[in-house]
């Protein structure tokens, strides 16, 4: 069977693997000892894993002896159960102590969904079965029976089972010893005997079931008679086989193979296609579904990946401070206008960011950024300069304005925009900040509280445009900041336009607001985010004084600086 039936996997973990026992088909457990194991066991098609005590011993690399405290084999147990749904039966050894640990066992197990408990009738500590059996203390008949009690007792899912494990074929005490106290064992109420064996041959085992004839339900693993035709168990009437610790042993072999091979090669390249690739690790981790959570609830995660800074130009105004560097790296409130836009990309996880340089471009500090050149930017706007980074418009892009500095909130709204095309637009027309900008935005609506929630669309941009006196009947709506949000589909479209644009004669005049205004006559719809205030555009000597006075206040442990203009 290779898929788990869907109405038995929706049972309790506890009633399928009843199920299992008390059912009339011979069915199989599969050995895990970690989450990935357990996993694996799942996708293979079984329907049940076998929690084994020298398997989840040997992956932490100490003895079955009890070395692993009960504790962290309970640890292990949840991880198990975490990655798989299967109902998992542990391996419980002797019960870790006597019939007041079996009873505390049992309790933690069902508090972390763990189906049953398999507890063998020799004394703590325990060791392997395989090794030096003989030699190995049973325990009293009746203290053992106590156990089962005492387990069976404290249980708060009456389909929790409790499989009773009689060593006495191991110790060497003969058939009629394990007959008794696997009779005793059932009268104390287990719900299953394991009957173990360590010869080569199924013939105790058979011999064992047909004395037994049916008073309860068997397991056996049969990890010492591997040959047996498995027809050999169905026939005897065996509930459960276990196969016990395969995959701890494959997964050794595989290790020990690995691991030799590239130290000896000292290359991995005679591996790569004989294990497991990292893409399939990831899918057993369930990646994809962290991947498909952290969009629905981890704020940003959906940001833009990249940005694109127009800085190639001078600019007119500020000519006595720009002889050796472009305007992007004038220092504002101790650090240069670019890092302050660099350090807002990135404080919204934009790492990509592209910088178009220019004018003095080799004064431009590359750090954290990637720098591409408009040589011809002397004679040459700004879609020129966009062009020279649109080839790299492969993820989410925020295009902005080098000169630009802005409270954080503002790009963090934009950039929760879904839209193909997005802007920020300051409504705050009539304030003495940012006179110079002269990109004025008319919109379908004004800026309006009221009106909080609807869409609101870019109808056209007035580059270099005249100051709207007062009262003038078209007024603009607001002054476009410098940044345009591009995502999704609207990327290939956006190259598609500026590849169009290139093609016209005055394609090197022309300047971001010619492309806002394509866009529109294109039919593409320009979400407009609104806001008053809270940013500045350094355009002039007085903006570039108002600009520090701006930075100051949003550099840490700033005092004063509250902006009256822009306290509504
Ligand atoms: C285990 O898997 O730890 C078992 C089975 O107890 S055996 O190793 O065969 O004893
Ligand atoms: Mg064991």
């Amino acid at each position: 069977m290779n898929a788990i039936d869907p109405i038995f996997s929706t049972a309790t973990r506890t009633a399928r693997l009843r199920q299992m026992i008390v059912g009339n088909e011979l069915e199989f457990m599969m050995e895990a000892h970690n989450g990935l194991s357990a996993r694996i066991v799942r996708e293979a098609g079984f329907k049940a894993i076998w929690g084994s005590g020298l398997a989840i011993s040997a992956q932490y690399g100490v003895r079955d002896n009890n070395e692993a405290s009960w504790t962290q084999v309970v640890d292990t147990l949840e991880f198990m159960a975490d990655a798989s749904d299967l109902p998992i039966l542990l391996d419980g050894d002797t019960g870790y102590g006597n019939f007041n640990n079996v009873r505390r066992l049992v309790r933690k197990l069902e508090q972390r969904g763990i189906a049953g408990v398999c507890i063998e009738d020799k004394q703590f500590p325990k060791t392997n079965s395989f090794i030096d059996g003989e030699r190995q203390p049973l325990a009293e008949i009746d203290e053992f029976c106590g156990k089962i009690k005492a387990g069976k007792d404290s249980q708060s899912d009456d389909n929790f089972s409790i499989v009773a494990r009689v060593e006495a074929l191991i110790a060497g005490w003969g058939m009629d010893e394990a007959l008794r106290r696997a009779e005793a064992y059932r009268q104390a109420g287990a719900d299953a005997i394991l009957i173990h064996s360590k010869l080569s041959r199924p013939d105790e085992i058979l011999a064992f079931a047909r004395e037994w004839a049916g008073r309860g339900p068997l397991v056996i693993v049969p990890t010492k008679y591997y040959s047996t035709p498995t027809d050999v168990f169905r026939k005897a009437g065996i509930s459960v086989v276990i196969w016990a610790n395969h995959l701890i042993r494959v997964a050794a072999s595989s290790m020990q193979a690995v691991a030799k091979e590239i130290h000896d090669s000292e290359t991995l390249v005679n591996v790569e296609d004989r294990i497991a690739s990292v893409n399939e690790i990831f899918r057993l981790q369930d990646a994809d579904e962290y991947s498909a959570a952290e969009k629905m609830y981890l704020s940003g995660s959906q940001a833009p990946g990249a940005a694109v800074v127009l800085a190639a130009s001078r600019g007119t105004g500020l000519e006595p401070l720009t002889e050796d560097r472009p305007k992007v790296m004038l220092p504002v409130a101790g650090k240069p206008l670019l890092r302050w836009l660099v350090d807002a990309f990135k404080k919204q996880s934009i790492n990509d960011i592209t910088v178009v340089g220019g004018y003095q471009a080799k004064a431009i500090d590359t750090a954290g950024i990637k720098l591409v050149l408009n040589e011809q930017y002397a004679q040459t706007g700004e879609l020129a300069s966009l062009a020279c980074a649109a080839d790299g418009l492969h993820t989410d892009t925020v295009i902005a304005y080098g000169d630009l500095l802005f409270r954080s909130y503002i790009l963090r709204d934009l950039l929760e925009s879904d839209a193909p095309f997005s802007v920020v637009v300051d409504s705050s027309l009539t304030t003495e900040s940012n006179r110079s900008v002269r990109d004025f935005a008319y919109c379908s609506a004004a800026d309006d509280r009221d009106l909080f929630g609807q869409k609101v669309l870019l109808r056209h941009v007035s580059s270099k445009g005249q100051e709207p006196a007062a009262g003038q009947a078209q007024a603009p709506h607001g002054r476009w900041i410098g940044l345009l949000n591009v995502r999704g589909e609207g990327r290939e479209r956006l190259q598609k336009l500026l590849a169009e644009l290139r093609t016209r004669d005055d394609f090197n005049t022309l300047d971001m607001p010619a492309l806002l205004n394509a866009l529109v006559a294109a039919g593409e719809e320009i979400e407009v985010k609104y806001v008053h205030g809270h940013w500045r555009g350094v355009n002039d000597l007085d903006d570039f004084r108002r600009a520090g006075d701006f930075a100051h206040t949003q550099t840490p442990f700033a005092v004063g600086g509250t902006d009256a203009e822009e306290a509504r």
